[in-house]
């Protein structure tokens, strides 16, 4: 069949509307209609040429939503005109990772994902008889797209495809990395460095989870109001202030009776390597937690004191907000539709696919949360 898509020929350029073949579904495998799908930095970031399993030419896109319309042989727990949100962290619950039930991060079919190829490691995109890759298993800015049955979470189709399929992406990786990877309690302070698409939804989820002290740090003065909308209690410019960002976070966590400061939790949301080090150090000696989200170019690095780690602070890393995809997404799709948490706000730009690059754009001089394009 053809599917048009968005596709990314070269890094550093604009993705380019084309129509493409894309082959059914082969065993094991759904055909999908994608109505809707956000733009998420890291497709930036691949795009950029800084990812190293970046592999073009490729259809990006990872956070979509639609419909099932055809499945392979042998697919059991999908059917035709499910509601659906595709996994780029698939749940096979069969594999060694899955049946640890200690992590997310399924191996079923990490390593052809990683290459741009379907599990049997064929590519189904092609454009005159050219392979083009998919993208973290998902390639969702294409109309249509293949995916295996595990990547794949089936939601309430009372949920509209073009708020939830931030499911598949930003909302489940802010709110999964509070609940799920750093275990907020009650009473918490937190810091949430970068107010973009996944700091708001991190903000949004200790709020949840009961903080009591949401410190938000941006660049971007314009954040403010967004993070105060969705509970954050106090804004940082680094800009703004006199001196090291630490001190100052350090001093503002400060609770009475506490001779050092430090917040409980902190959360780098910029993919930034020297705020990833700020992140950590503002967080409380003895047990501070310090969870990176942001994901950083080839050949960056993280460093600090190991002291900072001997004194009792932890730093973490998650992905995909530490949920098991079909488990979960469904979960949260259902605390949406419950109202318990919100993303319509967040999404302040809605686009044709034609106008893909401007979401892009947008995104990278700060003017939107998020930007979805509807099919
Ligand atoms: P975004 O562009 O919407 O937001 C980034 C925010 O960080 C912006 O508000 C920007 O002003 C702010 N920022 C940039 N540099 C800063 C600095 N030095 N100090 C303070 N603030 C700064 O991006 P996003 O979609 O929210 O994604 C954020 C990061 O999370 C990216 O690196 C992305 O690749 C990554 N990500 C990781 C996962 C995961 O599973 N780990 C999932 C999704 C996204
Ligand atoms: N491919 C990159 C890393 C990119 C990365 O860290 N991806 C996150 C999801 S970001 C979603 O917006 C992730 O899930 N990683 C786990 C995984 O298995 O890919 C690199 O550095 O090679
Ligand atoms: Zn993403």
């Amino acid at each position: 069949m053809k599917t048009r898509a968005a596709v990314a020929f070269e890094s550093g350029k604009p993705l380019e509307i084309v129509e493409l073949d894309l082959e059914g579904p082969k065993a094991g495998e759904v055909l999908i209609e994608i109505k809707a799908t956000g733009i998420c930095h890291t497709d930036d970031f691949t795009l950029s040429g800084a990812d190293p399993e970046g592999i073009f030419p490729a259809v990006l896109g990872h956070e979509g939503a639609g419909v099932v319309v055809e499945v392979g042989p042998g697919v059991t727990s999908l059917k035709v005109g499910d509601h659906v949100i595709p996994l780029y962290t698939p749940e096979c619950r069969e594999c060694y990772s899955c049946r640890s039930g200690k992590t997310n991060l399924c191996t079923a079919i990490r390593s052809t994902q990683g290459q741009g190829l379907m599990p049997d490691g064929t590519s189904r995109f092609s454009l005159k008889g050219k392979p083009i890759f998919h993208y973290m298993g998902c390639s969702t800015f294409s109309n249509f797209t293949v995916l295996p049955e595990i990547a794949v979470a089936r939601i309430d189709a009372a949920a509209a495809f073009d708020k939830v399929c931030y499911v598949g992406c930003g909302v489940t990786t802010g709110v999964g990395a509070v609940i799920n990877t750093a275990k907020v309690e009650i009473g918490a302070t937190a810091v949430v460095f970068g107010l973009g698409g996944i700091g708001l939804n991190v903000i949004q989820g200790l709020r949840l989870a009961g903080a009591d002290m949401i410190i938000g740090v941006d660049l971007n003065n314009d954040k403010k109001a967004w993070g105060e909308r969705f509970g954050m209690t106090h804004f940082v410019n680094p800009k703004e202030i006199e001196g090291d960002i630490v001190p100052h976070l350090v001093n503002l966590t400060k609770r009475r009776g506490d001779l050092i400061g430090g917040a409980d939790y902190t959360f780098d949301c910029t993919g930034n390597t020297t705020v990833m080090r700020q992140a950590l150090e503002a967080s409380h000696r003895g047990w501070g937690k310090s969870v990176v989200i942001g994901v950083a170019g080839a050949g960056q690095e993280i460093s600090t004191r190991p002291f900072q780690l001997v004194t009792g602070r932890t730093w973490m890393g998650t992905a995909f907000g530490g949920a098991k995809g079909r488990t979960d997404v469904p979960k949260i799709v259902d605390w949406y539709l419950s109202g318990k948490i919100e993303i319509d706000p967040m999404i302040t730009h809605t686009l044709r696919l034609e106008d893909i690059n401007k979401g892009f754009e947008m995104m990278r001089a700060g003017e939107s949360i998020r930007s979805v394009v509807v099919y």
